[in-house]
């Protein structure tokens, strides 16, 4: 399989941390490599091996013995179990209305308060959704990290209630979400465009089910779900992008209920560390019709093995609630991983993937993304699709792939229109986007 080139790295400091209870060697005090010539020689884990060791050689054997082993692994070492299903309702009236969003898109906004569960502590989560004019229509969901009032403008969108992390210069003051906010993030959901192309836009705040820090574990989800809270926890207790994955599947339930939405065309997407999420969102729910990851790097979509930017040593010290305790015992052996990020990508077929790296996000290690995809890619041609072939990277600026796409964008870690754009245009091809959708008309006032 893929294989990097040898180099010398010096030797890690070892230091002791305690993670969710286990005490553990973790490799942390490293600078990061960004030496291409430095990557370590690695050979990756047979993505097509079922439980016996042997190749999956159809669709067939995949579907029946390869993918369930090679999800177990994931559960096992990366991400935890995959958490269940409850039911889903909405609290009090689902909010309609119709607006004119810039450049005179017409649109449905709908905003609704989703009860996850039935127990008295199950928590809750507001999803915002616009739908374009016709349908039912394609829609793409997201997670966002500062609140639904961040993603656009619209000042009747519904202020986030929950903890969030604090950034004052956009409006997140004392961990809490101020009308400061509003539209701070608008340039990652480009919704009026979307809409326009005849996609649904909808998204929620991750911190409704988890709050993003080391401690947010007891005020999580995961408290409604009867799992264990504080203490030493099992290798395989999911975490905090199990508990996002698990809010967007909830989503799902609430969105396939509505005669707007096209079932059968549900995408989910995500940046960053919600990249992550919606990675292992499409791992568990193949109701999702296609997934992209945006920059979602260690733990996402990039190889594990290439020690290029983020580790695993680094990621599980600063954020040791994402992941399953698990996966901090591979900080500085990753070699001995049983998976790696190519058989988080492989989940998702046979239907359309979409993976995004911009060129100065060094830290998600983009060529690391690009090597997934591909490595990944043997998956699909069982199906008889076709996956990436493995060839030079693809010139920043251009997507590549029918079935499993690739861009790699110029500038920073970043979620923009560009991005957006591809993966709209890759959905027209995939799934054959908006195509039943009306277009709406292309002129008027700018209200978004
Ligand atoms: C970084 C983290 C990355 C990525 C990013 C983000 O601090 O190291 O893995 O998740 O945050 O979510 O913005």
């Amino acid at each position: 399989m893929a294989v990097g080139q040898r180099g010398s790295r010096r030797p890690a400091a070892t230091i002791w941390a305690t993670v969710i209870g286990l005490a553990m060697p973790v490799l942390a005090a490293d600078p990061p490599n960004y030496d291409e010539a430095a990557v370590r020689r690695y050979t990756l884990p047979d993505v097509l091996a079922g439980p016996d060791g042997q190749p999956a050689t159809t669709a067939e054997a995949w579907q029946r013995n390869a993918r369930p082993h090679q999800f177990a692994l994931l559960e096992d070492a990366v991400y935890g179990r995959r958490l269940p299903a409850v039911p889903v309702s909405v609290v009090g009236e689902v909010e309609r209305a119709r607006v004119e969003l810039a450049g005179g898109v017409p649109a449905e906004r709908i905003q609704a308060r989703l009860r996850l569960g039935s127990g008295p502590d199950a928590p809750a989560t507001d999803v915002l959704l616009y739908l374009p004019a016709g349908g039912p229509s394609p829609v793409f969901v997201k997670l966002n990290f500062k609140g639904n009032q961040a993603e656009t403008a619209d000042p009747a969108v519904w202020l986030s209630r929950s903890w969030l992390r604090d950034d004052p210069r956009a409006g997140i003051v004392d961990h809490r979400a101020t009308e400061a906010s509003r539209g701070r993030q608008s340039a990652r959901w480009p919704v009026a465009e979307m809409v326009g192309r005849g996609y649904g836009m909808a998204t929620a705040c991750y911190g409704d089910v988890f709050p993003d820090r080391p401690d947010g574990r007891p005020a999580s989800a995961l408290a409604s779900l009867g799992r264990p809270l504080e203490g030493s926890l099992p290798a395989d207790e999911p975490g905090a992008l199990a508990t996002w994955a698990w809010q967007l599947s909830r989503i799902l339930d609430w969105l396939v209920t509505l005669p707007e939405v096209d079932p059968e065309r549900v995408i989910v997407v995500g940046h960053s560390r919600n990249g992550k999420a919606a990675l292992w969102a499409g791992a568990c729910d193949e109701r999702f019709a296609m997934v992209v990851s945006n920059n979602s790097g260690c733990g996402g979509a990039a190889l594990e093995r290439r020690n290029y930017g983020e580790t695993v040593a680094a990621i599980t010290s600063r954020f040791p609630h994402w992941f399953c305790p698990a996966f901090a015992g591979y900080a500085g052996r990753e070699a001995d991983l049983p998976v790696d990020a190519h058989v988080t990508l492989a989940m998702v077929a046979p239907r359309p993937l979409y993976v995004a790296s911009a060129v100065d996000d060094r830290w998600a290690d983009p060529r690391g993304e690009w090597l997934a995809a591909v490595a990944a890619s043997p998956v699909w041609e069982l199906f008889g699709l076709e996956g990436l072939d493995g060839g030079e990277e693809p010139p920043v600026g251009a997507s590549v792939g029918d079935r499993v796409g690739y861009h790699i964008r110029g500038g920073k870690h970043d979620l923009l229109a560009e991005d957006w754009n591809h993966f709209a245009d890759f959905a027209d091809r995939t799934l054959a986007g908006a195509a039943a959708s009306p277009r709406p008309a292309a002129a008027g006032p700018d209200r978004q």
